[in-house]
């Protein structure tokens, strides 16, 4: 661990890839472990494109819940961390994240990627205007499974076609310019921070090779050992809302 916060100490680029793992100790649902969202009865038949089109009140029952569970859920002391990092280090720390919840911003970070777009910026399916949702009304929480309260389907503002979750969907490109953004961050780091991800997805899933081949070091930090640890890699096993102020705090940055 004190290696590794030497090596952030020194560093002159911090890049960080986070997964769902980075929020688990704020109660946001992981994916694939246990009790994880695509084990939820029929999840990964509603996160997509043709699920959509077929029943999207269907599909908005299952975001509408996940918003307003999220919406409850704060940033945990990882996030913290990583935002004090930010602050300390202007400019040479750069968040590339899988998660589509808001909590690096909500902590603070400002140079935040969000690769599969975020949960609270419905967008318009017919002009893609954005029409963020995330002041609105802390509703009481609907379970997954109750299709009891039947979303209305909201329309744009500004032509009337139909609201998605603003969202990347498997088979949907990312949003423009992210992957390119996150790319370059992985090749010029000189540590590439890899915070609770099963690494299953891609291309985000990438970005750890990208460094590797480009003479940065990888951190791996997870509760469980996962594939994407590479010969050469440091592999930290600890909650991200443990390992990282450590990690920032032994790097000589205040945390508060
Ligand atoms: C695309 C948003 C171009 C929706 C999500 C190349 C090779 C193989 C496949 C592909 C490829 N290129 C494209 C694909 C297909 C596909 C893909 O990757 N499929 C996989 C499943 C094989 N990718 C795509 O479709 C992507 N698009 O590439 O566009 C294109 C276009 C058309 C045709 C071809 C190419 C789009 C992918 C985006 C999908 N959207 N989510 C929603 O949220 O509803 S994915 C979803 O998985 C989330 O975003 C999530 O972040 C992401 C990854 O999961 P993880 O974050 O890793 O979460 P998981 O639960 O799996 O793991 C959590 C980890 O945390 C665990 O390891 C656990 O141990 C750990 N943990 C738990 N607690 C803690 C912890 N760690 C630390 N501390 C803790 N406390
Ligand atoms: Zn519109």
């Amino acid at each position: 661990m004190s290696d590794v916060a030497a090596w952030i100490r020194n560093a002159e680029k911090i890049t960080v890839l986070s997964g769902a793992g980075m929020s688990a100790e704020s109660g946001v649902p992981t994916f694939r472990g246990d009790g994880g969202l695509w084990r939820q009865r029929g999840a990964l038949e509603l996160a997509n494109a043709e699920a959509f089109e077929r029943d999207p009140k269907g599909v908005w029952a299952w975001y509408r819940w996940r918003q307003d569970h999220t919406r409850r859920c704060v940033p945990n002391a990882g996030h913290l961390a990583l935002a004090a990092l930010e602050r300390a280090r202007p400019g040479q720390v750069l968040i590339a994240t899988q998660n589509v919840d808001g909590l690096h911003r909500r902590a603070g970070s400002e140079r935040v990627i969000e690769l599969h777009g975020n949960l609270f910026a419905d967008r318009c399916t017919r002009c893609g205007q954005v029409h963020p949702c995330d002041d609105g009304p802390v509703t009481s929480p609907v379970t997954p499974e109750d299709g009891a309260r039947d979303p209305e389907l909201v329309r744009c503002t500004r032509c009337q076609g139909l609201l998605r979750p603003g969202v990347v969907w498997f088979g949907e490109h990312l949003p423009a310019g992210a992957l390119e953004t996150a790319t370059a961050a992985a090749e010029e780091a000189d540590v590439l921070l890899v915070v609770g991800t099963s690494g299953v997805v891609m291309p985000a899933a990438g970005l750890a090779r990208v460094t590797r081949e480009h003479g940065g070091r990888v951190v791996v930090i997870n509760t469980e050992h996962t594939d994407l640890v590479r010969a050469g890699d440091v592999e930290l096993l600890g909650g991200a809302a443990v390992v990282l102020p450590e990690l920032v705090a032994g790097a000589g940055i205040a945390l508060a």
